[in-house]
């Protein structure tokens, strides 16, 4: 059998379902592997009814016999302690592998994170508060504490003592003892996971295990290609497999994009296709997995997804909450944008806040509410589902020039359709 090493990606701004994609797709993998972000992220998995919240831990921890977080993310070693005795209550014969030179997010990053907000005032970001940024800031500042420091609590002291000299007026006095013991005690729990993620990977593909790395975020969201400020701190594009996780970009030869069938996104920023009513977010329960905060909702932008499709250079998608958009009664998707004058089919790189832009939609007739004939979907397959829904999805495979392979009915992983 040929080895199967994939990504799974978020095209959209977060939220797109990658969770549920990830844990649908890993009874074909051996390892799960996550790249990059921490705990900002929200990653929703439903099995049988059965609701499981991901963060830090890569969503596929169900399905695949290892799970392995890189060096390219940022751990909050107490939330994950917590992270890992939930998922062992839940399945305890799971391999657990953290990368040592994973960036360690600690208290004084959640303090700097709401400080910053607070200072950015009118153009604050809207982040979740975990510390996200600030730990980011570290690592390129080179001040991290790294996941391989946790044994030390002498490295911890300096570090964190280092941290305050340097960036002690916007944090104020902490309890650099306290916060100290407590790293380490974490430390020594999670310290025989702690390991050289990079070999691990390497040994498993010459093993011939399947391998599939899960993206954070969204690739609106990326720290370079993203809609800066308003941005996470890491990329969430699929070359950032290989910095995140030390695993060579040569052996990557899947690609899969994944989409909700319109648009959300939590925090500040441009939005083109944004809609001024609830009614999608009250269809789709569109509150952050993380923070529970209200997210902006709006229309399927086909600028974003072709932009997002090639960055990620997929090769194929996955789209979700179909079955919300189609409670709605009408239907409509952004083709294009006019910015200034000048029509845009790609997200361009970039848009200056004071310009007039204008978005061209379709619109689509509805399918419905198909809440009560999902099942019978399941059992038919593609060529059953309501001719408006495959009119709606045919549209974009070929905006997009790419097939939709996988299609999302329902949050349940069983709600799945693969063409
Ligand atoms: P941060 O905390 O520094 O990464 O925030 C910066 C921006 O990135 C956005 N962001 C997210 N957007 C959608 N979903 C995310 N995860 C959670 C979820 C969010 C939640 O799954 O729902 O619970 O609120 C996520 N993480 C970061 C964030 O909104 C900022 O715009
Ligand atoms: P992620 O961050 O990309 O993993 O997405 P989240 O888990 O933060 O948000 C997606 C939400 O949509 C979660 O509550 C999922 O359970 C839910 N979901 C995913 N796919 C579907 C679907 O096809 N239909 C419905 N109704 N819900 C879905
Ligand atoms: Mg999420």
């Amino acid at each position: 059998m040929v080895t199967m090493i994939s990504v799974v990606v978020g095209m959209q701004f977060g939220d797109e379902g990658k969770g549920k994609i990830t844990d649908y797709l890993c009874s074909n993998y051996d390892d799960v592997v996550r790249f990059n972000g921490g705990n900002n992220a929200g990653h929703t998995v439903v099995i049988d009814g059965k609701k499981i919240k991901f963060h830090l831990i890569p969503s596929g921890a169900m399905q695949a016999g290892t799970v392995v977080l890189g060096n390219g993310m940022v751990i909050d070693p107490l939330k994950l302690l917590d992270e890992i005795k939930q998922l062992k209550l839940a399945k305890d014969n799971i391999k657990i592998v953290i990368s040592g030179r994973a960036g360690v997010v600690t208290e004084l990053h959640r303090i700097l994170d709401k400080k910053e907000e607070e200072l950015r005032s009118n153009s604050s970001i809207g982040t979740t508060s975990q510390g996200i940024g600030p730990a980011y800031e570290d690592k390129y500042g080179r001040l991290s504490i790294k996941m391989y420091d946790l044994n030390s609590i002498k490295k911890i002291k300096d570090k964190l003592n280092q941290l305050i000299a340097m960036k002690g007026l916007l944090t104020g006095p902490v309890d650099i003892d306290r916060v100290s013991n407590e790293l380490y005690s974490a430390g020594s729990e999670l310290y025989e996971y702690i390991g050289d993620a990079s070999e691990f990977l390497e040994d498993e593909y010459r093993l011939g295990k399947n391998i599939l790395f899960e993206g954070a975020q969204g690739a609106m969201l990326d720290i370079d290609f993203g809609t800066y400020p308003f941005v996470t701190s890491s990329n969430t594009v699929a070359g950032s497999v290989s910095t995140g996780s030390g695993f060579s970009f040569r052996r990557v030869e899947d690609v899969i994009g994944v989409f909700k069938a319109y648009t959300t996104k939590v925090g500040s920023g441009i939005f083109p296709t944004e809609i001024g009513s609830d009614d999608l977010r009250i269809a789709g329960n569109e509150y952050g997995t993380t923070t529970g905060r209200p997210r902006r909702t709006g229309w399927l932008d086909l600028p974003v997804l072709r932009y997002a499709a090639y960055l990620n250079d997929v090769n194929r998608l996955a789209i979700t909450k179909l079955d919300i958009l189609g409670k709605l009664n009408q239907i409509k998707v952004g083709t294009s944008y006019i910015i200034d004058g000048k029509d845009y089919e790609r997200f361009p790189d970039k848009i200056d806040p004071e310009s007039e832009i204008t978005v061209n939609y379709e619109t689509f007739e509805t399918w419905g509410d198909i809440s009560s004939r999902i099942s019978g979907y399941l059992g038919s397959g593609y060529d059953a589902l309501p001719y408006n829904m495959r009119k709606y999805i045919e549209f974009i495979e070929d905006s997009l020039n790419c097939s939709i392979d996988i299609i999302s009915l329902g949050e349940d992983r069983k709600s799945t359709i693969v063409k």
